[in-house]
Parts: structure tokens; sequence; C-alpha cells
């Protein structure tokens, strides 16, 4: 069985949002046609508490993108974004979010943040996306959303490692910056996950 993981697919992360990923918003018609080509659709949203430890304001003297170390990792300082209940934290409204079944919620914990969907940057917890894939007798997963260089790329390195066959859908992602979707990309391939374009899917 097929899952398509639709990654932080929020108002925040597309143009005129708070943490904005260029060119973001061209891949909703993209994700939109992929859904039913699959048994299942999750989404994941990225829900921070206000004052959570990613963000810049958080520390003083710090701006956005700075990098600091943060309990022992390395954390890139983020302009605040998809707050708890605001409207950026929402699923972006042309988002067809009809057969999405569940919605995983990650970056919850203040101390920590939580690239990928399966756990956060520290391991230290999961969000039960895994074993719920395994539930679903689910053997290949197919990442897609938003950003292809965060939390597209560790969803993915995680799927790799739950043993899930993983692709990555290369056109239906964009990247906050080039350099990091190119060495996401290579690394992701190293460790044996298969990088496609959507048209094979949509024949
Ligand atoms: C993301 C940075 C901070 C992402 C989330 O969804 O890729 N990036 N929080
Ligand atoms: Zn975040």
């Amino acid at each position: 069985m097929k899952a398509l993981l639709l990654i932080d697919i929020q108002n925040d992360f597309l143009p005129g949002g708070a943490l904005a990923v260029p060119e973001g918003d061209a891949i909703l018609p993209t994700v939109n046609r992929l859904q039913e080509h699959f048994d299942l659709v999750v989404a994941t949203q990225d829900w921070h508490p206000a004052g959570h430890k990613s963000f810049a304001s958080s520390h003083a003297g710090k701006k956005p993108f700075d990098v600091i170390e943060l309990h022992h990792l390395e954390q890139v300082l983020w302009p605040d974004h998809c707050v708890q209940g605001t409207p950026g934290a929402a699923l972006a409204a042309d988002l067809d979010t009809r057969k999405v079944e569940a919605v995983f919620r990650k970056g919850t914990n203040p101390e920590i943040d939580s690239y990928s969907g399966f756990y956060d940057n520290g391991r230290l917890k999961s969000t039960g996306l895994a074993n719920y894939l395994r539930g679903r007798q689910i053997t290949q997963v197919y990442v897609a959303g938003l950003a292809a260089d965060y939390c597209v790329y560790y969803t993915a390195k995680d799927a790799l490692t739950e043993g899930f066959e993983t692709y990555y859908l290369e056109d239906a992602t964009r990247a906050i910056s080039a350099k990091g979707f190119e060495a996401a990309k290579a690394d992701f391939s190293s460790r044996g996950g298969s990088i496609i374009q959507s048209s094979s899917l949509l024949t």
C-alpha cells in the first residue's frame, strides 16, 4: 500500500507567509492531483507554541537564520511561524484536504524543533506516524510539501530509517535554499531513497 505524506503545506510557508518558501504555492495543483493515486493521504502541520525556542525572537540579540546550539543540537533560528491557532499555521486554503485522513502535528514542545513528521530533532518523542502507517499496511511512502530542504527532507530520511520504501517527489516540493535542496537530494539518494517526478504517477 502506498501513502502520500503532505508535509507542512501551511500559509506561513507560502508566499506572503512568515517563513515563505520561494514558489511554495506552485506545488498546490500537483499535490492536489497526486492524491487520488494513493491508498492513504496524511498531512503534517508545524504547530509551535508562542515563544518556541526555534524562533529568533526567543533569543536576545539573535536574528532569523542565525545558527545556535540548543540542547546540544545545531539550531537554525527562524522567524516566528506556524504559531498554534494562528492563520499562518492553518493548512493552505487551496490544499484539497478531502482525502487527508489524519494530520500529525509537530513542533509542539517549546524546547525542541521538529522537522520530521516522525520524530523531533532530538528523537526524544515519536509522533506515532510510523506505527499509524504500518497499521494501515503501508510499505511505500511518497513525500511532498514544504520545505524540501528541511521538513520534507527530514521526514523522507526518517521514512527510510523506519523501513519504508521512500520516494521524494521532486516537483511537488520547493526549498528554502537551492544549495540545501541539492544537498538534501544527494544525501537522501545515498541513503537508498528514490527521487521521482509526479508525472511518473499521474499517467
Ligand atoms: C520548517 C523550518 C522551521 C519546514 C518548519 O516545514 O520545512 N522549516 N519549521
Ligand atoms: Zn517550524
